[in-house]
């Protein structure tokens, strides 16, 4: 079994819980000391750095959420001047003003060896080479790929996003055997590369790392079947640095927290409440060594649940589960709470149908309407009006029998719906609320 930092990777939880109060104590002075904005809010619920004496007392101080950061925009929240800063990333931001993520060179340092454990967990070798199609610039995907893979010495093609029959020529002559992007992105390649009468899996390709957006365990059964490969996910936000706060390794079955780092909380996500490990909510983050930007108790709004298991990889570092949603994401339809990543678990196991889907949401009267609009195989489309109506009904039973809810199915044409080549877009919401 190979680590890159096997000293943290295996390190005894006890040895663990030492290292990370240490950090925690500084990181909560230096905030105090460095950023009004915490100072006012300890000051505020009277905590001082000296009374946090145990891990315990993390729960002690006050969350953060992403609108103190879009309040403090663009570098309220930076601890330190920004002569100090050396990059500055942001996430893309659908509504409203983008969340800045400055880095000094110790904290890209820091995001770069998160990033070698990430892709060294994931097999990744100095032999290997690496098509990063993560896109390249203020998201953080790309170069934190870029950085790693470096690191780890790996030759790295720097492609970026887009383009995706350029994509498949250089998978092919490159003789590619990492492919770095999306699981969507990494979807619409296979499906183009079919197209083009490319037999990926024929090709060296053998490892995916994938992320940044939700995904389900049948799309990463799709996708590796697709293309040949274990499709390996890592997870983590602009807040954090970007990827790299916690990545699978060859068991699949979970996350590793780079709990160094990152100390991780589950709370209630009404509530607030730590949940204890093994329950279900929304997942907290206090970055305990950053400097430009050290974030505590950080509400990611992504669900997860955290497990303290044994790892046959032999890592000690805590687990999250694969993100089941974004509290935000959750879709309450006619008061019943669920996840897109529910809906498409259900279609991915239908054979009749490609992964590819939008979930739209009317208001008829007072009535929420859920419709899917969903990719007939070609065969199936052309089989015509009944075959399609027959698929169509299946579909719906199938929904209704798990999710309860009453759902219009529509199969639409091959093709029909828009290929991502970064983060999906999954949910169309037409009600007003
Ligand atoms: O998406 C960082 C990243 C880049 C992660 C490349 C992995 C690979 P943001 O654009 O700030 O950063 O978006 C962060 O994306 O809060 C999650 O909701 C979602 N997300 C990221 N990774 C995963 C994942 C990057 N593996 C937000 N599974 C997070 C599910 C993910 N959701």
């Amino acid at each position: 079994m190979e680590y890159w930092d096997e000293k943290f990777e295996t390190m005894p939880p006890e040895g663990m819980r030492q290292f990370q109060l240490e950090h925690l104590k500084k990181t909560v002075k230096w905030v105090y000391e460095k950023v009004p904005f915490y100072r006012n809010k300890f000051d505020e619920q009277g905590i001082k750095p000296e009374d946090i004496k145990t891990l315990e007392d993390l729960s002690r101080l006050p969350f953060t959420a992403k609108t103190d950061l879009r309040d403090n925009y663009p570098f309220g929240l930076c601890a330190v001047p920004l002569s100090e800063v050396v990059r500055i990333h942001a996430s893309s931001g659908t509504t409203g003003k983008p969340i800045t993520g400055p880095y000094t060179a110790d904290d890209l340092e820091q995001w770069t060896e998160c990033m070698a454990r990430t892709l060294c967990a994931h097999g990744v070798r100095s032999t290997d080479i690496c098509q990063n199609a993560y896109g390249m610039g203020l998201f953080t995907g790309g170069l934190g790929i870029h950085q790693g893979a470096t690191r780890i010495g790996a030759a790295v093609i720097p492609i970026s996003s887009g383009q995706t029959e350029r994509q498949i020529l250089v998978l092919q002559d490159f003789a590619v055997t990492v492919l770095c992007c999306t699981p969507t992105y990494a979807l619409t390649i296979a499906e183009r590369a079919e197209e083009m009468d490319v037999k990926i899996r024929d090709l060296p390709l053998r490892i995916g790392c994938f992320g940044a957006e939700p995904w389900t365990i049948e799309m990463r059964k799709e996708i590796e079947h697709r293309l040949g490969i274990k499709a390996m996910e890592t997870y983590g936000l602009t807040e954090f640095g970007g990827p790299g706060t916690s990545y699978d390794c060859i068991e699949q079955n979970g996350l590793h927290i780079n709990e160094d780092h990152f100390i991780p909380e589950v709370v209630d996500p009404v509530t607030g409440d730590v949940l204890p490990l093994g329950t279900k909510g929304e997942l907290v983050f206090t970055a305990i060594q950053r400097e430009a930007m050290p974030m505590i108790r950080y509400r990611t709004r992504d669900i997860t649940t955290l497990r303290r298991v044994r790892c046959e990889c032999g890592r000690t570092l805590i687990k999250m589960d694969k993100v089941y949603g974004r509290s935000d994401d959750m879709l309450i339809i006619s008061g019943v709470n669920v996840f897109p990543s529910q809906i498409e678990s259900l279609l991915l196991d239908i054979p009749e149908i490609e992964p590819q889907y939008v979930i739209i949401l009317r208001k008829k009267g007072y009535l929420d309407q859920l419709h899917v609009d969903v990719e007939a195989k070609r065969e199936t489309y052309e089989g015509g009006p009944q075959k399609i109506a027959e698929v169509e009904k299946k579909v719906e039973a199938k929904i209704r029998g798990i999710i309860g809810l009453g759902v219009r199915i529509r199969l639409v044409p091959p093709k029909a719906i828009t290929r991502s080549e970064g983060k999906a877009k999954r949910v169309i919401d037409e009600r007003k609320i």
